[in-house]
This record gives C-alpha cells, structure tokens and sequence, in this order.
C-alpha cells in the first residue's frame, strides 16, 4: 500500500521580504519589508516584531543591501501593538513591552547603516505611526493616515513618538496630535512637516522605489553620519554641534568615499561609493 502524503500550507511570513538588485549597479541592493497582517492591519504581534527585528539586522548585516523599504500588506500600514496579542500583554509591566519589544526596534531604525524609507501605504496608528516616524523618509499614499492612538487608551505616544513629534512638526503640534488622537491625512502631514511626501496611491510604490534606488547609489556611510550628527545636534549648542561635524568629516574624509566622490566630480563621471 502506498502512502500519500498531503502537502501542508506553509505558514505565511508576518514580514516579507524582498531583493531588487539595482537598475544602475546589481551589486547594490534595495530590500522591501512588507508588514503582513493585513486582517488587523498589520498591527504588532510579538511574532511580526520578532520577524520585523530580525530582518532589519540581516539588512545591516549586509553589505549590498543600500537601502530598505518598509510597507504594510492590504489596506493599512500598521495598527500599531496587537491590543488582543497575549504574548504582548505586558501585565503589571507594560514599560517591559516597550524594553522588550519597541526599543530594539526603534533604535535598531535609527541606526541602520542605510536610508529607510516608510512607504506608508494606509493608516498608520499608535506605535505604527511612530515607527514610521523613525525612519529616514516617509513618503505616504494620499489615502494614508497618521493616528497617535495612545491618548485613547489611556498611554503616552511610544516607539519614540515623545521624541520625535516635537522634533518634526514643534511642541504646539506634537501635543496636539498626542493629546486629541485625531486622524491626521497624509496631504495635511506633509504640510505640516511630520512626513517627506505625500503622493497619489497609484504612484506610491514607484516614487518610493525610485527614491531607494537612488539613495542605494549615494555614499551609504555619509548618509548614516548625517542621520547620526542631525539627531545628535538636537541635543547640543551650536558650538558642539561644529565640533560633531568636524569629527565626523574627519572620519569620512580617510575613508574611500570621500576620494571617489571629488575625483569623480574632478574627471566628470558617476563616481561608485563603496564605504558602508
Ligand atoms: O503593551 C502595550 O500595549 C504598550 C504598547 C503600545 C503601543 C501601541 O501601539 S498602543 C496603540 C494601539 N493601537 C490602537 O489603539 C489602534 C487601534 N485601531 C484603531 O483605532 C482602528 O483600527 C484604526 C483607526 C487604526 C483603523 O480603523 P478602521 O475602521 O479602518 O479599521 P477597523 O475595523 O478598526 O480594523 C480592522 C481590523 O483590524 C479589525 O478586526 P476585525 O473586526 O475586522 O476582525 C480590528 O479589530 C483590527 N485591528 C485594528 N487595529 C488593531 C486591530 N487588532 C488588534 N490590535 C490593533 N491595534
């Protein structure tokens, strides 16, 4: 008798990933992060950071990779914590969620050695939001939304959120995204300075890898430097912050970038930044 045996359905990945080698350079890649939950629109599972976290480590583990997207599947972005996920609940501890869970990944955003982009693709809401927020560009479909959703559960904004907010759009506006928890719509985040670009949903997808396949050609170094001293002059004077510029150019200019970029412009060519 023979025994037949019934393939099993895989189970999908709660992020996938994809490679596309660039169109001017194979040797540089863009990798394309996709949130997928799209039934509780892609909110955070303790799985899905577990997967999320782990990708973006192999991404800055990686030398080719230049660039990285991240996007939610179907209709929204990232509904922020998974608010029935039990492995979530932090019990009497929620601080031990945000240590656990949301710290590594937003200072593991922070720290990549290579642009990130959000390609918000739908409502962003809660520490969905703010994780957007954290990356280096947010470009957003004009159907997409911001929503601090934390003032209406009883939280203060997370994934960075105290942070960033005054930051990007000033105290006035911060506290009053923060406190009311309203729906912010993407064309009016883009006025008001909280996003790079708002963009029609049909061309969302073009612009924003149209924008990774350039910046997957710039010196990846000399723009992580840029992220690094722009975030730390937030919290320094003018003179320190001259200081971190000299520093870190001194840095740049013995490493190879540097070289290339001037010869490249001395000879009129495209010149090929290897540091990283
Ligand atoms: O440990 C800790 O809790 C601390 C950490 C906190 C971090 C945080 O992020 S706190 C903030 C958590 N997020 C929210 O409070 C947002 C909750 N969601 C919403 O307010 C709404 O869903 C949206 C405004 C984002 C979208 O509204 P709408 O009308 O477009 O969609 P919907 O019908 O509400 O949601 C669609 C489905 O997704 C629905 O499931 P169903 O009924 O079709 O089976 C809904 O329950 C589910 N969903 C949406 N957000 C979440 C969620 N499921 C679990 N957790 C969610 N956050």
């Amino acid at each position: 008798m023979t025994e037949t045996t019934q393939a099993q359905p895989q189970p999908q990945p709660l992020v996938q990933i994809r490679r596309e080698s660039g169109a001017a350079d194979s040797t540089r890649s863009v990798l394309t992060l996709t949130l997928n939950r799209p039934a509780a629109l892609n909110s955070f599972t303790a799985a899905m950071h577990g997967e999320l976290l782990a990708a973006l480590n192999a991404a800055a583990n990686d030398k080719a990779v230049r660039a990285v997207i991240v996007t939610g599947a179907g209709r929204g972005f990232c509904a922020g914590q998974d608010l029935a996920d039990p492995a979530m609940a932090g019990g009497n501890d929620v601080g031990a969620v945000i240590e656990r869970y949301y710290r590594p990944l937003a200072q593991r955003v922070r720290s990549m050695p290579v642009p990130v982009i959000a390609a918000v693709n739908g409502v962003a809401a809660g520490a969905g939001a703010n994780f957007a927020l954290c990356c280096d560009f947010v470009v957003a479909a004009r159907s997409a939304s911001f929503i601090q959703a934390f003032s209406k559960i009883g939280l203060v904004p997370d994934c960075g959120g105290t942070w960033l907010l005054p930051r990007l759009v000033g105290r006035a506006r911060a506290l009053g995204l923060a406190m009311t928890g309203d729906k912010l719509p993407a064309e009016e985040a883009q006025r008001i300075g909280l996003i790079w670009q708002c963009v029609d949903d049909a061309e969302l997808s073009a612009t924003v890898q149209a924008l990774a396949q350039r910046l997957a050609l710039m010196p990846s170094r000399a723009l992580a430097e840029t992220r690094r001293a722009i975030d730390k002059s937030m919290a320094m004077d003018f003179g320190d912050a001259i200081t971190l510029e000299a520093d870190t150019q001194r840095e740049l200019a013995r490493a190879g970038d540097f070289a290339e970029g001037v010869q490249a412009f001395l000879g009129k060519r495209t010149p090929t930044f290897q540091d990283r």
